[in-house]
Formats: structure tokens, sequence, C-alpha cells
């Protein structure tokens, strides 16, 4: 039987049902329904208000058919090392995807009773340069902007729902980044004014839209039949958008919501004036650690995080990084301890019961690796500092887009810049020194400063060198 409010269990039934829509969310992905929908459907049981979420798929069929057959009821099972739990969400009031209807997308912006939009689409859907973080303006992007065709592009989408907002007269709206972006807030008000800079909603958006940033953290891996095992389980129903994710959840928000917001801070959010301290602790000691186990996890076979960080000398490899390079160079939120968030977000990538997988993490790396890895170099450099082990990322990483595996097995490239890579590396020679090269002339991720530095090169060049010969289990086997 599937789930539905009809077939559910009164034990199971969740903590809101059908709340009327204050918030349409971007990116109806795992992430967000373990995470913001949670601490959502908290803060409405806590402290009320009509802030039910209406999910928007940017393109996946799959999850808005699921949720709409069963009610817009979906499961969180939560993977502890010490068992499992599972809980049913009730705070979505709605579930659409955009592009079967971009116009419906552009009048939910429109709505009144809608005051905040919170956007998971990942670093690629904001068509930024990852290096420098300007906006890339590509024919997609440009015909969104100049043509009444339905918009395709999601900053196409938010600008066309910012027009309709203000010609309906619809009142302020906080849009809120919940992507691993660095200064995501910042990032999003660019982007937006700089589009909207050309249209006559420009004087509008800026006296109405504000745009909070964000530090988002959970883990969640891609549902697979085994989570929707876990939650037939519990539920005694089948829940085709079951997600699970670690027990560990956190959320700091800047507090700037000009129509309101739900009480996220009694659902145990931190409310901030300024994100961004935690953001970078967060992008360079949390996912520049994870993209590091992943590249070299997956190379060394690898299946999943955990079982990645079980290479000899792949845990004393990460204290190092976290130590010698991050924490140097970083200023962590007040009363926090870069070192010892390090060892808990270790402790965290251990838990067996994830099976989070390398390859997922490793995929879109053009995309991340500046935030999470390059950024410490940037600050190493700064400081006169080499920064050794954030070069071993980096080598991991240009060994990883060539394709092979330690054993010979064929890797995925699952990146925006893909092509480009593939084209850049077919034209170099195959030695570490053709490859680094040919990787670090990819202008869109490494800044040509970065790029010019001998001392760094030389140290990518000898860990790719040590990669390509020895392997990764070889080459982590003497650190301490
Ligand atoms: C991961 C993140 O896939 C990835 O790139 O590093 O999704 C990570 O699990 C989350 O940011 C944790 O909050």
């Amino acid at each position: 039987m599937e789930l539905t409010r009809a077939s559910l269990p009164a034990a199971k039934r969740p903590r809101v049902d059908r709340p009327a829509a204050g918030i349409v969310h971007l990116g109806l992905g795992a992430f967000f329904r373990a995470h913001q929908a949670v601490f959502t459907e908290d803060a409405i049981a806590e402290g009320g208000g009509d802030w039910g979420i209406v999910g928007v798929a940017p393109r996946s069929r799959a999850v808005v058919d699921a949720l709409t057959a069963q009610d817009l009821l979906y499961s969180v099972t939560t993977l502890g090392p010490e068992g499992t739990s599972t809980r049913v969400i009730g705070a979505l009031a709605g579930a659409c995807r955009a592009a079967a209807d971009p116009g419906a997308v552009v009048a939910l912006l429109a709505d009144p009773a809608i005051r905040v939009v919170t956007l998971t689409v990942t670093e690629k859907a904001y068509r930024l340069d990852p290096a420098t973080g300007r906006l890339l303006l590509d024919d997609d992007l440009r015909a969104d902007l100049e043509t009444d065709r339905p918009p395709r592009t999601v900053p196409g989408l938010l600008i066309r729902g910012l027009a309709a907002r203000e010609r309906a007269g619809a009142g302020p709206i906080a849009l809120v980044s919940c992507d691993n972006l660095p200064s995501n807030g910042h990032r999003l008000r660019g982007l937006v004014h700089h589009l909207a800079a050309a249209t006559a909603t420009a004087d509008w958006v800026g006296a109405n839209v504000t745009f909070p940033g964000t530090m988002v953290d959970r883990i969640v891996p891609a549902s697979t039949p085994e989570t929707l095992a876990l939650a037939e389980r519990a539920l005694g129903v089948r829940d085709e958008a079951a997600v699970c994710g670690e027990p560990y959840l956190q959320w700091v928000i800047e507090d700037d919501f000009p129509g309101g917001r739900p009480a996220w801070d009694l659902a145990g959010a931190v409310m901030t004036d300024d994100a961004r301290p935690w953001e970078r602790l967060k992008l360079r000691a949390l996912n520049g650690v994870h993209s590091a186990i992943a590249y070299l996890g997956a190379l060394a076979g690898r299946e999943t995080i955990a079982e990645a960080l079980r290479i000899p000398g792949m845990l004393p490899a990460m204290r190092h990084l976290v130590a010698d390079d991050i924490a140097p160079c970083l200023s962590p939120p007040p009363g926090v301890d870069t070192l010892a968030y390090g060892d808990e977000v270790l402790t965290r990538f251990e838990n067996p019961a994830m099976g989070h997988r390398t390859i997922q993490v490793a995929m879109d790396g053009s995309q991340k690796l500046p935030q999470r890895v390059l950024h410490t170099i940037d600050d190493c450099r700064a400081a006169g500092v080499t920064p050794h082990w954030a070069a071993l990322v980096v080598a991991a990483w240009m060994r990883f887009v060539q394709g092979t595996a330690d054993d010979g097995s064929a890797l995925p490239l699952d990146d925006p810049l893909a092509d480009r890579i593939r084209a850049r590396l077919a034209a170099a020679p195959s030695t570490p020194e053709g490859v680094v090269d040919a990787m670090l002339g990819l202008d869109t991720v490494f800044s040509a400063d970065l790029a010019a530095d001998a001392g760094l090169r030389a140290e990518i060049v000898t860990w790719l060198t040590a990669l390509t010969k020895h392997g990764v289990e070889d080459t982590l086997a003497g650190v301490r």
C-alpha cells in the first residue's frame, strides 16, 4: 500500500498537516526534504503561522508525481550509529515542476501569501563563474531575459517572478539561497540585482527584496532502494519520496525577512546578522574535506565516504588538511574551534549507516573546488604558507577527472565543464606536468594568480606524480 493521509498509521502522523502556503522552495531534492522542510515543519509546530512550502522541482518529474500521489507526505529516516528512526513530514503545501509549467511558478512568486523563497538548486544553477563569482550570461539565460519564452533557468525564473510580483503589488519578499556557495546571500543578491538592472523592476527589487545568507548542514545521501525499504518497514506503507539523513542538522540564517518568517529559531536554527563565518567554516572544514575524501576514495575504489576514511593514512591526512592548511587562515564564528569542528566532521563522515557514495560527492568538482579548497589555498598563499595538503586535494581532483581509478576501472565525470576538461586533457601531454598545466588553465576554476604560482604548481605536480605512479593507498600509507 502507498503512503497517503488515509493509509498512514496514527502514530506516524506529521507534526503539521496541510499548512497554508507561505514559502516557495526551488529544488525538491533529498537535501531540501531532509533539511529545510524538517526545520520548517518544526517551526510551524512550535510557533504557528501560514508557512507551508510549495516545492518546485526544476525538472524532475518523479518526485513531483510521487509527492502528489502521496497527499504531499513523505518520510525522513535518521540513520544514527545506534539505530534508525523515521518521521513523516507534512510541511508541504504543494509540489510542481517548473519545466512543465513555468508560468505557474511565476504566478506563485507573485502571490502575496508567499513571503519567502528558499533555494537548493546546486552551485551550477546560479550561473556564476566559480573562480570570480561573476555572472556567466549564456544563451539560455539571455533568452530568458530578452524574450518572453517561458523561463528555463533559475535566475530567469526569479527575475520574471519578481517583475510579476511588483505588478501584482504583492509586497516584499526574501530570497534565501541554501546552496553551498560562499556568501550565498551576497551572491544571489548580486545576481538578481545585476539581471534586474536592465529591467524596469530594478528599483522595486532594491526596495522590496532581501537576500539573507545561510549556512545549511546535514549529510543526506541520495535515496536508494534501501532507503525506501527502511521507510516501508517503519511506516508499514510504501513511500516513493522517502529520504534519509544523519542525526546532525544545522541551519544558520541571517535574520532579514521583510514579509516575516517561520519561527525557525524555535526549531533549533541559529538566527544571526552575519552567516559568513559559519559558511566559510563549513565550506572549508566540512565540504572541502568531504571532496578530498571523495576524490581520493573514488580513485582507490572505495564506494562510500566511510569506507574511504578507513584507508590507512586517510584520517591523519584529513586532520593535517584541517590543522595545517584550513585552521591557521580561518576566523571561525565566536565560540567555535576549527580543530574541534573538524574532528566532529570526521566522526560524522565515519557513520557507517550513511552509505554516502564517493562518486556523489565527487560530482560537479569544477563548481565546488574554488570555495571548498582553492580559497584555503589563496589564504595560505597570502600568509606565506605552502598549502601542502590542500595541494593534495587539487592533485586528487586532477587525477579523478582523467577518468581512471587506481585499479584501471573507469570513473564517471559528472561536471558541467566535462567537455572542456576532456578537451584540455586530450590536447596536453599525459605527464603529471602536462595534466597540471592543462587543468590550471581552466580559468573559470583557477584564478590567474593561483595558476601562476610556481611553488604551488610544483606541490600539485609532486602529489599528482605520486598518485599516478603509486596510487592513493601507497601515497597515503606513510601519513601520520
Ligand atoms: C557534499 C554535501 O555532495 C557534496 O558535495 O559535500 O552535499 C554535504 O554532504 C552537505 O553540504 C552537508 O551539509
